[in-house]
């Protein structure tokens, strides 16, 4: 099917100041690093270098730890919830203020299309601020337990798919709830983490409440490591999320991990069959398929298969794959050259062992990272495509007679973040979530985010659960919960 022609309509970078090098954001200034080195991030669609950051040694980790301890002791955990609330608030307002240039920053460091940045990940991430910033000062009326208190200083690691926002999730309860923080975010995605800490400067908040030290996995390390954390928040893999369990098993720390996902997005044969074909492309295709309760295994009634598969395939080759700071992109650049390979090697592997593959036979660019939207069909249940998280724009589809089939298969796998249910019976979707062994269960949607809705995973996908009353409760102790 031909695509409409459309002119380009790329979106000005005028609006981002890059600086071309970055210290570390340590008690609210930029400092210079102290035995670390330097490394350089680059724009995943051109690669293009945008700027050189700070690798932060272990030096630097403990000097960022020891001015969280003091904000906390000094002036953050003694403030009132409501005072604390109001430096929520003017951060929510500021991203607000400046979300294009949080959004065009973000697709330069990211890859991801500007349309998703603009509507999807700066918002909401002064959602969760705005959010927050109303807990605060009622905390002891959210049915937390008897007193909550905070638990000092927090560590926290995200990950490289929606940076500003997996910071948002991140920081936002733990300055509601009185803890200060020291975050590392993603090798290949710093930009938006020190644009935010210029925002912390805006907001004045005072010295030390938040901390930011970019760097590798080893500067991760040291911030698990580091005695004098009380809690440790990540996001990321399952194979760092278990070795972080390792390494604090035994110790006082606290810890949520929100790790990975293969979630089945599953279609019955009396769906609205267009729109699931609808949420099946956003379900996979949204974020370049970087997304951790992305719909990457569909699980289709086997009678309604080929019509499905049909329809969805004319439906991908209209998807615009290329700049990602034109307006009209809808899939972007894969983030890094490392996860391109990872994903070029899993597709490989997919093919090696039977599954048939198909892609939109779409234009890539010349230079970049990219990968054009994939679906593999015959996918059986151990084929490594069904089981390991490609975390790439492919779709493996599989199909089921039953709705118990259905079940039996969304639940075999070693993850459980994520799933959604496309039907027309109600009866059928309440039966289906309480079935599906996964954190989150859209019904006739995908992919839906809100600061109000708690999110997390069962089994290997980790523990602990982010946003609503339930991830307010992972940054508190109580006189119940120790
Ligand atoms: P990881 O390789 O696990 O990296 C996550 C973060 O941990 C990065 O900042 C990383 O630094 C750091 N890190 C690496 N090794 C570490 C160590 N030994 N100790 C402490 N920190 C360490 O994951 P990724 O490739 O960035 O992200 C993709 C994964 O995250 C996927 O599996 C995805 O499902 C998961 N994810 C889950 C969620 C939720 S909410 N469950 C959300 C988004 C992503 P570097 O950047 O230098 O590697």
């Amino acid at each position: 099917m031909a695509k409409f022609e459309y002119a380009p309509a790329p979106e000005s970078r005028a609006v981002v100041d890059l600086a071309p090098s970055y210290g570390l954001f340590i008690n609210g200034e930029f400092t210079e690093s102290q035995g670390g080195s330097a490394f350089k991030t680059v724009n995943p669609a051109t690669e293009e270098v945008l700027s050189e950051v700070t690798d932060a040694s272990a030096a630097d980790v403990d000097r960022a730890v020891v001015a969280a301890r003091r904000a906390h002791n000094g002036v953050w955990g003694r403030m009132s919830g409501a005072d604390r609330g109001k430096y929520l608030f003017r951060i929510a307002r500021i991203l607000q203020e400046r979300a294009r240039e949080f959004a065009v920053l973000e697709t330069l460091d990211n890859g991801k299309p500007i349309k998703e940045s603009r509507d999807v990940d700066v918002p909401l991430a002064a959602a969760h601020f705005f959010y927050h910033a109303g807990w605060a000062d009622k905390l002891e009326y959210a049915g937390l337990g008897t007193n909550p208190r905070a638990h000092g200083v927090v560590g926290q690691v995200i990950p490289w798919n929606f940076p500003l926002l997996m910071l948002a999730w991140k920081i936002a309860p733990a300055l509601a709830t009185g803890n200060t923080v020291v975050l590392k975010p993603a090798e290949t995605t710093p930009l938006t983490a020190l644009l935010f800490a210029d925002v912390v400067q805006q907001a004045d908040l005072p010295p030390g409440v938040v901390n930011i030290v970019t760097g590798a996995g080893a500067t991760g390390q040291a911030i698990v490591d580091h005695p004098d954390i009380d809690k440790l928040a990540f996001t990321g893999s399952t194979g760092v999320g278990k070795m972080i369990a390792r390494s604090i098993a035994g110790t006082r720390k606290k810890a949520t991990l929100e790790l990975g996902g293969k979630a089945a997005n599953i279609i019955f044969e009396d769906a609205a069959i267009d729109q699931a074909v609808e949420g099946i492309v956003n379900g996979i295709f949204f974020n370049q398929g970087h997304v951790c309760c992305a719909g990457s295994r569909l699980l289709v009634q086997e009678n309604i298969a080929e019509d499905v598969e049909r329809r969805l395939k004319r439906r991908l080759q209209t998807l615009r794959v290329g700049d990602p700071l034109d307006k009209n992109t809808d899939v972007g650049a894969i983030n890094s050259k490392a996860q391109l390979s990872r994903i070029t090697e899993l597709t490989a592997a997919g093919e090696a062992e039977g599954a048939q593959r198909w892609d939109n036979g779409c234009e890539l660019p010349a230079k970049g990272f990219w990968f054009r939207p994939t679906v593999f069909t015959g996918v059986s249940q151990t084929h490594r495509i069904a089981q390991e998280e490609i975390f790439g724009p492919v779709l493996s589809v599989l199909t089921f007679r039953t709705p118990q089939e259905a079940v039996a298969k969304a639940n075999n796998t070693p993850y459980g973040l994520s799933a959604g249910v496309w039907t027309e019976k109600g009866s059928r979707i309440l039966w289906m979530a309480d079935q599906l062994r996964a954190g989150v269960v859209w019904a006739n949607t995908f992919n839906k985010f809100d600061p109000t809705s708690p999110f997390g995973g069962y089994k290997e996908s980790g523990y602990g659960r982010e946003g609503g009353r339930h991830g307010l409760s992972a940054y508190v102790t109580t006189e119940s919960n120790g």
